[in-house]
């Protein structure tokens, strides 16, 4: 197998345990899931799908935050080890470019993405449908929103974490308006963040059964000498419903469009109890990754059956050799997506 290195910062202080003897799984999870358990704060039932990011020798995240009343909004949190967070009372205020509040009707799905000194959060919210909702922050203190980036309906928006050719680039997967049985991911340029095109299918749901009904991007994408390595999730419909698990795959890094390697397994599937038994059980729902460019380590964070948040390790060198072990890839996905 050939070595693979991340491309990325020394974060020598991201959560980390090592791989447990006799685990013959790419993936391993934290000893003490769920991080986040229920009723984390006033107001607020569940908190899971949620994003984290190293900020001032410490971790940020944006957290989805299910209020009493069942509707979602985004919380910040901060954290000295990324396991244990301080959440802000009150969700995020977001306002407009004059700085007049302007708040989505209910948001959730955060991912949390920096690209160059700019800090972006992109959530599903309303906008006559549910669609991609996306703001900017350099001081985590003020959020500025920009224009929504898609028509509806369109969920699990995640931005490259560096400009590719030029553009800011950006994965999304295109929807209807309710549980969706269908879905493929694709990607889309803005030179601005503010108009987008350009767009060009990635990969889509596939004859591997636990991903054969929707798939979406997951984690930012993490950059490697290899490609980017593209953490997502895979749906299966049973007769009990939806079963989410984690999928990997190795995207071109100057046109990702092409899938250059697809692991025909799963990474992580729901089997401990927090996965399989809550608000909607069997729900593996990855949605950021703390990557430690010196070790190659990878802690991934993924919402647990709707109601917690957990995290699972695993190394770079380990699950690229897992992926090439695997490697399946579907009618088309080594294509540029252009029809
Ligand atoms: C999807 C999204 C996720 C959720 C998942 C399982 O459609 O709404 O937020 O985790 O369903 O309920």
């Amino acid at each position: 197998m050939s070595d693979i290195k991340i491309i990325g910062e020394v974060l020598h202080n991201i959560p980390w345990q090592d791989k447990p003897t006799g685990c013959t799984a790419p993936m391993w999870r934290y000893t003490e899931n769920p991080i986040i358990s229920r009723n984390p704060l006033p107001g607020v039932a569940r908190i899971f799908n949620s994003a984290v990011m190293p900020y001032n020798g410490g971790f940020i995240g944006v957290f989805r935050g299910e209020q009493r009343n069942g509707v979602p909004h985004i919380y910040l949190g901060r954290s000295k080890d990324a396991i244990n967070w301080q959440f802000e009372p009150e969700r995020i205020r977001f306002t407009d470019k004059n700085g007049e509040e302007f708040m989505p009707p209910y948001a959730y799905d955060p991912r949390l993405v920096r690209v160059g000194d700019t800090y972006y959060i992109m959530w599903c919210q309303d906008a006559f449908g549910p669609t991609i909702g996306i703001a900017k922050t350099t001081d985590f203190r003020t959020f500025t929103r920009l224009e929504n980036p898609y028509l509806p309906y369109n969920r699990n928006a995640v931005l490259f974490p560096r400009k590719i050719n030029g553009n800011y680039v950006m994965l999304s997967r295109p929807c209807d308006n309710g549980h969706t049985a269908f879905g493929d991911i694709f990607v889309s340029e803005s030179p601005d963040m503010e108009f987008w095109g350009r767009h060009r299918h990635v990969m889509g749901s596939s004859d591997n059964w636990w991903e054969n009904l929707k798939i979406g991007a997951g984690a930012a994408p993490i950059e490697t000498d290899k490609g980017w390595l593209l953490f997502y999730h895979g749906v299966v419909n049973t007769c009990n419903g939806y079963v989410y698990s984690i999928g990997a795959a190795m995207l071109d890094i100057s046109e990702p469009s092409k899938v250059l390697h697809r692991c025909e397994n799963y990474v992580l599937t729901p089997e401990e109890w927090y996965e399989e038994r809550g608000f909607v059980p069997n729900v593996c729902f990855p949605c950021a990754a703390l990557t430690d460019a010196a070790t190659g380590r990878i802690a991934l964070y993924y919402g647990c059956a709707d109601s917690y948040v957990g995290a699972a390790f695993t190394t770079v060198q380990e699950i690229y050799d897992y992926i090439l072990a695997h490697d399946k890839l579907q009618p088309g996905d080594d294509t540029p997506g252009t029809r």
